[in-house]
């Protein structure tokens, strides 16, 4: 029973994906392989508790990048208006305007997480968290991370 369980969860996280819609030229549906064949980083950062964590997996502007989303010399006028809304598996949402995910307006690399200290996030927190090193609290390291939607932010 219990093995059943454990099989059932890891298929959960292996079959779980990541889909990435709306101002995209590309729309994507990512699962946990797709991201490990990408180029991955890592972020020490300290959690809630103070404990420090090594974080690692895609920089979340290589994602936007790969769907075809206005970053870079693209990234102005009527862009600049663009978000990111990301939305997890309880519902939970946070927003990122494109601005605050471009290497060209900062130097915070936001990271979209598989793995913490060396092992695939657990259940309920993975297979995708947002780690966003700089934010001074960790409100929007947004777990259980299923959906990412470029949208306008005008009438
Ligand atoms: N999916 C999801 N992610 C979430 C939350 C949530 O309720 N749902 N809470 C956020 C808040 S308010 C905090 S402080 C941190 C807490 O992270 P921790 O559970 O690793 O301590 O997760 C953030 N990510
Ligand atoms: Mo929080």
């Amino acid at each position: 029973m219990l093995v059943c369980a454990l099989v059932m969860q890891v298929h959960a996280q292996s079959a779980a994906t990541l889909t990435v819609s709306g101002e995209v030229t590309t729309p994507l549906e990512l699962k946990a392989q797709d991201l490990a064949a990408m180029k991955q980083i890592s972020h020490k950062v300290k959690d809630r508790d103070g404990k420090e964590h090594e974080f690692k997996g895609v920089a979340l502007i290589e994602i936007l990048e790969k769907a075809g989303v206005t970053t870079g010399a693209k990234l102005r006028g009527e862009n600049l208006a663009k978000y990111a809304l990301i939305t997890a598996a309880d519902g939970y949402e946070v927003l990122y305007a494109l601005a605050e995910i471009d290497p060209e307006f900062t130097d915070q690399v936001i990271l979209l997480a598989t793995e913490k200290d060396g092992q695939p996030l657990p259940a309920g927190e993975g297979p995708f968290r947002i780690i966003t090193p700089k934010d001074k609290k960790p409100a929007r390291w947004i777990r259980e991370v299923r959906s990412i939607k470029i949208a306008f932010a005008k009438n």
